[in-house]
């Protein structure tokens, strides 16, 4: 039996790679071994060409490299040439010399490479018969012959607008509304389709449909229209390889032939209209006869360059069924998907008379009165109507248009006035970026279970090919600042890279020749360079570096991280203070006054906060990619721009000059007040959260650190007590109010069933799911470390600061293979469950532990396997171990005599300087000994919770008691 193995091949983040257009590509590979402690001491990789069939005379052959390198290897043989197939494998050598099989193969094939091997024309019907602007899809076909036996055929197509493609009847490939949304001014992406199996000998024929989608639909929230371009066109060129070694290429010309489509409207936000009567079978089939059909015309097109597709394609990935019937109270006939879902309906009917309309509306909610809300999709119309032909049987679903729902009100369906709807004949297809999921959360509350299903899903309906702010109102856009606060949620959920690396492409792309960075990517809206949001251009290819070690993309994008940071530098009079223009502030937070969207937090503090953040951020990316001088400079800044914060914005007794929770949280993560002014300012944060009774008042820019902010300087108790608040406004609200996803607001549907508003209503907004990164790290203690990216070093460190959780898992497939951590609390006892990954090292802070009560399987730590080191911290026990799977156990209750939390530090507060301001500020009476001036409650209260582990448990009742006498 082999004692390691290889699990997993990657090129490019995928097993099968189809259509790439980069020299360099990368390689990557997970292990598993029977042993713990297992490191790669040496691999070797081989590529050959897939028509060889064997990897006898490879075209690339690394030998045996001595190196634990797993991740990221970039191809580095002879050059990769256009529209091959070729195949790759690996084998591994561990530290003590044992051999891997090789792994299965992994496929990768080039796709055209060259902006010169585009023959085809961009062809659009022939303007005297087709007009051109109007609003049906297109058909566009044309027939063509195979002369003998093929080995091959590809398709390389894309479109201005959105399109679909069929051969001799077939849909090419189940992707939906390629080829997806770019900065279409400044790149388009292009498909390669294995059309291999479709191709048939003799006659065939190629059709495709072609509709508006982003390209030149009603776009933006004043349904501007023909944002890239006023035509629709299609650029499309086949490929077909004989088995005699002959090719041949089909290509859009002018021998096209174009026709209306069934499909007389379709768009992203009103919706499709489908006539069945209009379908004209066996369209897109050989003997077809198009000679009523129109000519082409060849067009031309500046959506260069065009390049391989970089985004996971958008598919189907779950179908829903409804899970109730309901008539309203105003007469509607409406289905509950049970969740609210993006993507849209597939219907069937049976022996319904043609010309029979059926009208389908999506909402995502029923209002107060129970009836179906239309109110916040503002003029997005949503709305999809079929016209059935008369067939036996019919089925549809839209084609170039997404809704976002969980309500749809049907009308016209036969029958339904009777009978009512038939549950069975519609189904919810989910549509979204297909990216694997690669992240897992759970725990001992069920309302933090439905919140990370609701984080999930919100990522899921929106990213469909762009980060969107919303999926169902007339927006649906790039938002950078949404994008920002959320990458890290998202990348532990989902596998993002190929997402985010088309979207930061764009980014960098549509960035301004002064380096303002645009409010929305790809930008159809106009506006630029609010703090928090411009700061995307920075936070998210560091986080995407944080958890693929993709240093590529970092050197991509570092031009435009540096560009954004300049741009700041560049403005106003103060150069390290960043006081000047337009910022949308503490988004949405609840301290925003009357009438206002944006929060009490001042902006300059916020743009200044993030200021220095991303100085700091280019300074380290600097460091990675070698370029010494450039970190040394942006360190500097850095430097200035926090003393300047400290200047305008703190005390010199550490005060935060804005009393808001979001001031006081930037200031603590990004490092902003001196490290002994730390405790004071976690303190008042503290203080701001127990006297709104543990109820939050942030918004888009301070909830995503929120929890981090209070964990991580001594207060995790209040930060959980937060998370399980159910009372408005928390997280937990909207899930007591019944939501599936993550709503815009905090109070997007008020206690009393009313509405925020119909104005900016989305209940589908992941931005305050990016608690889900606080969850994952801290509850369920699976977090990083940044110095060896991509988790090959990992930190495992939970925080138990709470009885009211009693175990918490989370776990992560990276680039290395899976990861977990997960606790439980039982029987008196701690069990932490640990799987770390071959070839990477962890490690385990287990707090309240001690080491003569620790076992590991039932073995002691000193016996036990696979450890590296073990030592004792503060008031953990720290062990770094190589991969395996661990299981630790230790007496509980000592969590809650001893102290664990970290910087926690009443004990040694209750002697010094601090810990006299500390109390002095919750609790005047104890210090003075005087019991002349009040305190609340819920001060008590939280000091008894933060400090219980220091405070011996005989003077915290004493405490408890004198105060009580008040
Ligand atoms: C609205 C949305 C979006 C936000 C912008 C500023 O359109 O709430 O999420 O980023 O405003």
């Amino acid at each position: 039996m082999e004692t390691i193995k290889i699990i997993e091949v990657q090129c490019e983040y995928r097993n099968h790679l189809l259509g790439t257009d980069l020299l360099h590509p990368r390689f990557s590979w997970k292990m598993e071994s029977t042993e713990r402690n297992t490191r790669q001491s040496a691999y070797q990789l081989q590529v050959t060409k897939r028509e060889d069939q064997s990897f006898e005379s490879p075209l690339w052959d690394t030998g045996r490299m001595e190196t634990d390198q797993s991740i990221q290897l970039p191809y580095a043989g002879s050059e990769l040439t256009p529209c091959t197939s070729y195949l790759f494998r690996v084998r591994v050598w561990d530290q003590s010399g044992n051999e891997s099989d090789w792994s299965a193969a992994g496929q990768l094939e080039t796709g055209l490479q060259r902006p010169d091997a585009w023959q085809a024309h961009w062809i659009t019907p022939d303007t005297q018969q087709i007009d051109r602007e109007s609003d049906p899809i297109f058909q566009l076909r044309r027939s063509f012959e195979i002369k003998g036996e093929i080995a091959s055929a590809r398709i390389y197509a894309t479109a201005a607008g959105v399109y679909e493609l069929y051969l001799n009847g077939q849909p090419v490939s189940e992707d939906v509304l390629a080829p997806g949304w770019t900065s279409y001014h400044h790149r388009m992406q292009y498909q390669t389709y294995d059309v291999t199996s479709l191709i048939q000998p003799g006659a065939n024929a190629v059709g495709a449909w072609l509709g508006d989608g982003w390209y030149r639909g009603k776009l933006g929230f004043d349904d501007k229209q023909y944002t890239y371009g006023e035509h629709r066109a299609l650029l499309m060129q086949m490929l077909i390889r004989y088995t005699d070694g002959t090719e041949e290429w089909i290509l859009t010309d002018s021998s096209w032939r174009a026709s209306i489509g069934p499909i007389p409207y379709s768009n992203i936000y009103h919706g499709e209209t489908y006539d069945a009567r209009l379908e004209q079978s066996g369209w897109s089939s050989p003997d077809f006869d198009d000679h009523s059909w129109h000519g082409v015309e060849t067009v031309q097109l500046s959506c260069e360059p065009l390049i391989s597709q970089e985004n996971w394609p958008t598919r189907v990935t779950e179908t829903i069924q409804p899970v109730q019937y309901i008539v309203t109270p105003a007469g509607e006939h409406v289905l509950d998907m049970g969740q609210n879902m993006v993507g849209r309906i597939r219907m069937t009917l049976g022996g319904a008379a043609a010309g029979t309309t059926i009208t389908i509306r999506h909402a995502e909610v029923l209002d107060k009165d129970g009836n179906i809300y239309y109110g916040n999709l503002r003029p997005a119309r949503q709305t999809v109507t079929y016209i059935a032909g008369g067939a036996e049987q019919e089925e549809y679903a839209p084609h170039f248009s997404f809704m976002g729902f969980r309500y749809i009100q049907v009308s016209g369906y036969p029958g339904q006035e009777t009978e009512g709807l038939p549950l069975d004949a519609f189904v919810g297809e989910v549509l979204h970026s297909d990216m694997p999921s690669t992240g897992e959360f759970e725990c001992s509350d069920e309302r933090v279970n439905q919140l990370q299903r609701n984080i999930s899903w919100g990522q899921r309906g929106n990213f469909l090919d762009v980060p969107t702010d919303c999926p169902q109102r007339d927006e649906r856009l790039g938002w950078t600042g949404d994008a920002q606060v959320f990458i890290s949620t998202a990348l532990f959920n989902y596998q993002g890279a190929p997402f985010f690396t088309k979207w930061l492409h764009d980014v960098q792309a549509e960035q301004h020749e002064d380096g303002g960075i645009p409010f929305v990517v790809p930008d159809i809206v106009g506006g630029a360079n609010s703090a928090a949001w411009g700061d995307a251009a920075v936070i998210c290819p560091w986080t995407f570096y944080q958890y693929y070690g993709d240093r590529q993309l970092l050197a991509e994008q570092y031009d435009s991280m540096k560009k954004w940071v300049d741009y700041i530098h560049s403005q106003g009079e103060e150069e390290f203070l960043w006081n000047t223009g337009f910022h949308f502030g503490d988004w949405l937070a609840l301290d925003a006054s009357e009438g206002s969207y944006i929060g009490a937090t001042p902006t300059a503090l916020i743009a200044t906060a993030y200021y220095a953040y991303s100085s700091r951020l280019v300074a380290e990316a600097a460091q990675i990619l070698g370029k010494q001088q450039e970190a040394e400079q942006y360190r500097r800044l850095h430097e200035d721009v926090v003393q300047m914060f400290r200047a305008e914005f703190v005390t010199t007794r550490g005060r935060i000059a804005a009393p808001t929770q979001t001031a006081h949280v930037l200031a603590l993560m990004f490092d902003l007040v001196e490290p002994e002014m730390k405790l004071r300012v976690a303190a008042d944060l503290n203080d701001l959260i127990v006297s709104n009774d543990y109820h939050l008042t942030t918004g888009f820019v301070g909830t995503p650190y929120l929890c981090f902010a209070l964990s991580d300087n001594g207060y995790h108790q209040t930060a959980v007590r937060l998370l399980l608040q159910e009372s408005y406004p928390g997280w937990l609200y909207s899930v007591s109010q019944g939501a599936t996803t993550i709503w815009e607001h905090w109070d997007s549907l008020k206690p009393d069933g009313s509405f925020w508003s119909d104005d900016m209503n989305s209940f589908n907004h992941y931005s305050y799911g990016a608690v889900g990164d606080w969850m994952y790290r801290r509850i369920a203690g699976l977090d990083k470390q940044p110095e060896q990216p991509a988790y090959q070093r990992i930190r495992i460190e939970p925080l138990f600061g709470t009885r009211q959780l009693t175990h918490a898992r989370a776990a992560h497939e990276s680039m290395y293979g899976r990861i977990e951590s997960g606790w439980k609390m039982e029987e008196g006892r701690m069990m932490v469950q640990v799987t770390v990954p071959v070839n990477t090292t962890a490690d385990i802070l287990l707090h309240g532990a001690q080491m003569e009560q620790l076992s590991e399987s039932g073995r002691s730590v000193h016996e036990m396997d696979g450890v590296i080191t073990v030592d004792t911290e503060d008031d953990a026990v720290h062990i770094t171990v190589g991969s395996g799977q661990y299981t630790f156990s230790y007496p509980a209750d000592q969590l809650f005599q001893t102290s664990y939390t970290p910087n926690t530090r009443l004990s040694e507060l209750l002697m010094d300087e601090q810990a006299v301001d500390v109390l002095n500020r919750h609790a005047p009476q104890l210090v003075q000994g005087s019991l002349s001036s009040m305190v609340s409650t819920s001060s008590l209260q939280q000091i008894a919770d933060n400090q219980m582990t220091r405070i011996p448990q005989e003077k915290m009742q004493q405490i408890v008691a004198e105060l009580q006498l008040l």
